[in-house]
């Protein structure tokens, strides 16, 4: 008997149980019912000798059902299914064709004997979901592996090439000889003593003690904020304590902790909500996409150069275009050195380094785009500049290509109309550094063609960015939110909180740095070009970073300057608090008539992160996002938002989104004319917490 997710038949004395869950053999309830009856098949089959778990699809097992975790009746539980196969009376023998995450390595954990193809990798990634491995993982991997590897695939969630875990598999094989492997070593295991994991003896010493308490404070460092990490380590440790039987269970006290918490939940939602954002419904499915062969990119400088690694590292041809030749062999040169200290880490071969570079040509003539799919333009951050560039590429490129432009904040449908082809116009908001960065805003325009956005969606996975679909209004969804929080972190400090406190309040939420510290960073003079050319939207509010203008029109712009809002001294990024910036803040706030006062840190971080939120709330109200998730995953991926929050709205559906509308009704009223035209709260915001609803549940 077989059901469509597990199948099972005997070949010459072995059964042989495929599994079969479309499409990554996720460990749900009917797959887990299926493998126990299939089991049971074959321990009650006198025929059969042994038993081999395979797949039928790419991956062995993707681990449990995710989508699962949100509650109903589970039953059977995956640690009674493995209980089962670990109990067999007969060999079992686990056969990997492919990756073996989660609940799927503790499957092949939980059999006697593992083979695998050669080039595969294998992980307990549960870390990442804000949990623990909860089927026995923690206690039977280092029973089959050396203590150190078993801690550090649990704690950090990595995935590891099979060939580095030698005691785990029996042996490592061509896909072609992979079953018959298996079939042959289940076998001749027939008969014999079954060497079920569980019997694994362990002990602690000396050595080991030291190991988990380093890996602990290594961990609190490393894993700052996180709650799952340190479980993990106790998890493991607790393998080295006490017996199987009782390491299990304590493993399943730990990992249900773990999976109550909200960390567990919003880490579960970034799963999903990573995955949602390639989902374009408004597209048909049938929608081509467009071949992208080989791609151009407008400017050769710090963005246009890590824009242009991207598609070099997955093998795509570029060609970079700067006017003058100087600057194109500065950009080339530029490149090289991003590949070259790559490869001194040991990420790269000095082959491969060769490898890309050999993709990446460079010209000073339009003229040598006539042959590209696609083009980026990565110049500079003016309206007039980037219409003379699409100007000019409409001229040369050939019909169907998809001209792009790196904007962070202009209007892409403005940019469009410059061109005789608006529907092939879109924008690709790469964040920097544009060869890091995860995060790839897809900014359609009102012309951009479905053909082009689905190929630029299908793209941004192919050069391993997560695409975000956002929709055109100045800053997009990133930038336009970051906009308030740095407005708002700027008017604390001129109510007399000093940017230090702000920053250690917001790394402390979980942010990597502070606002001032991000500010000095990137450089106060883009934000103060920003402000520049939107006047009109802040002239009522004379506070508006007024300090960071005074700063950038006195050369502070930040670290590149040696001085920010803090100073540096040469050659470091160490920021080093100038007590001046706090005359400045007095000396303007009295101007302004503006009370100082003492704010509180929870003040600190609603007043920085509630805007933020309202903003989100705005963004998906005028559809400019497509669902809140979105929103989390841009802000998760481009501006290092916790991923143990969620990103923002799901830790505003966390926290209430009652209470955020009555947090910002509060300060609306609290501050006059600012907080009347600052802290008003979206209207969608107040519609779904009248209705106690989330942003989750909103359907754009
Ligand atoms: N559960 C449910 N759905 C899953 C899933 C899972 N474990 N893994 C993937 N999917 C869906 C995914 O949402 C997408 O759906 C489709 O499959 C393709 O995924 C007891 C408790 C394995 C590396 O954390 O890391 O075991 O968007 O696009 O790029 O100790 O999937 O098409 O509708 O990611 O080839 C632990 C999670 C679970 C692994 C393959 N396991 N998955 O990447 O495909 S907890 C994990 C991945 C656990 C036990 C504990 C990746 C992948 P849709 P994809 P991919």
């Amino acid at each position: 008997m077989s059901n469509n997710v597990i199948k099972h038949t005997v070949q010459d004395g072995v059964c042989i149980i495929s599994l079969a869950s479309k499409p990554v053999n996720a460990l749900s309830k009917a797959v887990r019912v299926g493998v126990i009856e299939a089991m049971n098949a074959a321990l009650n089959d006198d025929s059969v000798v042994g038993i081999v778990i395979c797949s039928e699809l790419a991956l062995f097992s993707a681990g449990a059902d995710i989508s699962e975790f949100s509650g109903g009746d589970l039953s059977p539980m995956l640690p009674e299914v493995l209980a089962v196969v670990e109990g067999s009376t007969k060999p079992v023998v686990a056969a990997l064709n492919g990756g073996a995450f989660g609940g799927g390595l503790e499957l092949a954990l939980a059999c006697h004997y593992r083979v695998s193809v050669a080039k595969n990798k294998v992980g307990l990634p549960e870390v990442h979901l804000g949990i623990l491995p909860g089927a026995g993982g923690t206690q039977r991997l280092p029973r089959l592996v050396a203590p150190e590897l078993a801690l550090q695939m649990i704690v950090t969630g990595a995935p590891t090439k099979v060939e580095l875990l030698q005691g785990l598999f029996t042996s490592l094989v061509s896909p072609e000889a992979l079953l018959s492997t298996a079939v042959n070593l289940a076998k001749d295991a027939a008969g014999k003593n079954i060497p079920a994991t569980c019997n694994v003896a362990l002990e602690m010493t000396p050595q080991l003690e030291e190991m988990f308490s380093q890996t602990s404070a290594q961990t609190a460092k490393q894993a700052r904020g996180f709650f799952a990490p340190l479980k993990c380590v106790e998890a493991v440790k607790a393998a080295f304590t006490i017996p199987f039987d009782e390491g299990l269970k304590e493993e399943g006290r730990l990992f249900m902790q773990c999976m109550k918490t909200p960390q567990a939940r919003a880490q579960q939602h970034f799963f999903f909500a990573e995955r949602a954002a390639a989902s374009v419904p408004s597209i048909p499915k049938d929608t081509p996409v467009r071949d992208i062969k080989k791609v151009g990119i407008i400017g050769g400088g710090t963005m246009g150069g890590g824009i242009a690694m991207n598609f070099a590292n997955v093998g795509l041809p570029v060609v970079i275009l700067e006017l003058e030749q100087a600057a194109l062999d500065k950009g080339l040169a530029l490149i090289r050195k991003n590949y070259e200290n790559s490869a001194k880490k040991g990420k790269l071969t000095q082959e491969q380094v060769e490898q890309r570079m050999s993709l990446l040509t460079g010209t000073t003539s339009y003229d040598d785009l006539g042959d590209v799919d696609l083009v980026i333009e990565a110049v500079f951050e003016k309206m007039e500049v980037k219409k003379a560039v699409f100007e000019a590429l409409d001229k040369v490129c050939k019909p169907g290509a998809i001209l792009a432009s790196n904007t962070s904040t202009l209007d892409v449908d403005e940019i469009a109309e410059c061109t005789s082809r608006p529907q092939d116009v879109i924008g690709l908001h790469f964040f920097s550094p544009a060869n890091v960065m995860k995060l790839l805003e897809i900014v359609r325009s009102k012309h951009t063609a479905n053909d082009v956005i689905k190929t630029s969606m299908v793209l941004s996975k192919t050069i391993r960015k997560v695409g975000v679909l956002v929709g055109v209004c100045f800053g997009f969804v990133g930038n336009r939110m970051i906009e308030v929080y740095s407005r708002e972190a700027n008017r604390l400090v001129l109510e007399g909180v000093s940017p230090e406190r702000i920053d250690k309040i917001i790394y402390d939420f979980g942010l990597p740095m502070g606002p001032f510290t991000m500010g000095d960073m990137a450089g106060l003079d883009i934000g103060y070009f920003v402000r520049q050319s939107r006047i009109e939207f802040i002239a009522h509010d004379p506070s508006y970073c007024t300090i960071a203008d005074e700063l950038v029109e006195a050369g502070r712009v930040g670290l590149k300057a040696g001085k920010g809002v803090y100073l540096y001294e040469k050659g470091s990024r160490q920021p080093i608090f100038d007590p001046s910036i706090m005359d400045i803040a007095k000396r303007k706030a009295d101007e302004l008539g503006i009370e100082q006062r003492d704010i509180s840190d929870e003040e600190i971080v609603e007043r920085c992160i509630y805007p933020l939120i309202n903003e989100g709330a705005n963004i998906l109200m005028e559809g400019i996002a497509q669902r809140s998730s979105d929103i989390d995953v841009i802000y998760v991926y481009g501006y290092g938002f916790p991923v143990h929050k969620g990103g923002p709205m799901q830790y505003a559906d966390e926290i209430g989104l009652s209470k955020i509308v009555e947090r910002m009704k509060y300060y609306e009223s609290a501050f006059g004319d600012y907080g009347k035209h600052w802290f008003t709260p979206s209207p969608l915001l107040v519609e779904l917490a009248n209705k106690n609803e989330t942003f989750a549940s909103h359907k754009a």
